[in-house]
């Protein structure tokens, strides 16, 4: 991987391809593994089975070259592949911006769902192609692809926000997202597993 200064740029126009879900000229990409989600699934016997079995790509996040610096803007698209790990929908590892500072996403191509939480508040927002994805200072998010093809969105987000990966741990995201009987989704309450 090309190691990229963190350095402010000038003005600059950035192609955004909705159909490819790239950005150009490109800034640093990840590419996240299920053997980089441990403790994130509900059943870990499931999780260790994927881990062992390949370890696939879950999602990748491509960004701009806009830094991740305070009051600069960064963008990056995400794409979380289809799949389910013991019934629970692929997903981001989720985070929380230390200094609760808001976010923006826009639904690029596939279907998927935005998952926010407060501490105490659980909000799920629908998410497709054209729709944006409000996420208010204070609420983790997480996204989570809910349908048979890849799910892409773009993220806009302040520099300085920073991603607190560790709250969620400690604290989860109210509730998970597990395949239902008829090929859709359905919540269950993270504590309990009741439905939610
Ligand atoms: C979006 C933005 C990024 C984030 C990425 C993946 O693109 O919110 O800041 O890194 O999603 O989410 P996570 O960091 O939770 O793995
Ligand atoms: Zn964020």
């Amino acid at each position: 991987m090309t190691e990229y200064a963190i350095q402010p740029v000038p003005p600059m126009s950035i192609r955004f391809d909705a159909g490819a879900a790239t950005l150009s000229p490109e800034g640093p990409t990840l590419t996240r593994r299920m053997s980089d989600l441990e403790g994130l699934f509900r059943d870990g016997d499931a999780w260790r089975t994927a881990v062992a079995d390949g370890d696939p790509v879950v999602y990748s996040v491509v960004s701009s070259p806009v830094p991740e610096l305070d009051r600069e803007l960064p963008q990056s698209i995400t794409t979380i592949e289809a799949g389910s790990t013991g019934g629970e929908f692929w997903m981001t590892k989720g985070h929380q911006h230390p200094n609760h500072q808001g976010e923006i996403y826009l639904g690029v191509a596939g279907v998927g769902g935005l998952l926010m939480f407060d501490g105490t508040d659980t909000r799920w927002l629908d998410m497709a192609p054209g729709v944006i994805g409000y996420i208010p200072p204070g609420w983790a998010h997480r996204s989570v692809n809910v349908g048979d093809a890849p799910y892409s969105f773009l993220a806009v987000y302040p520099g300085g926000a920073g991603h607190d990966y560790g709250w969620v741990l400690e604290h989860g995201m109210g509730r998970r997202v597990l395949a239902d009987a008829a090929g859709g989704h359905r919540f269950v309450d993270c504590r309990t597993g009741e439905p939610a």
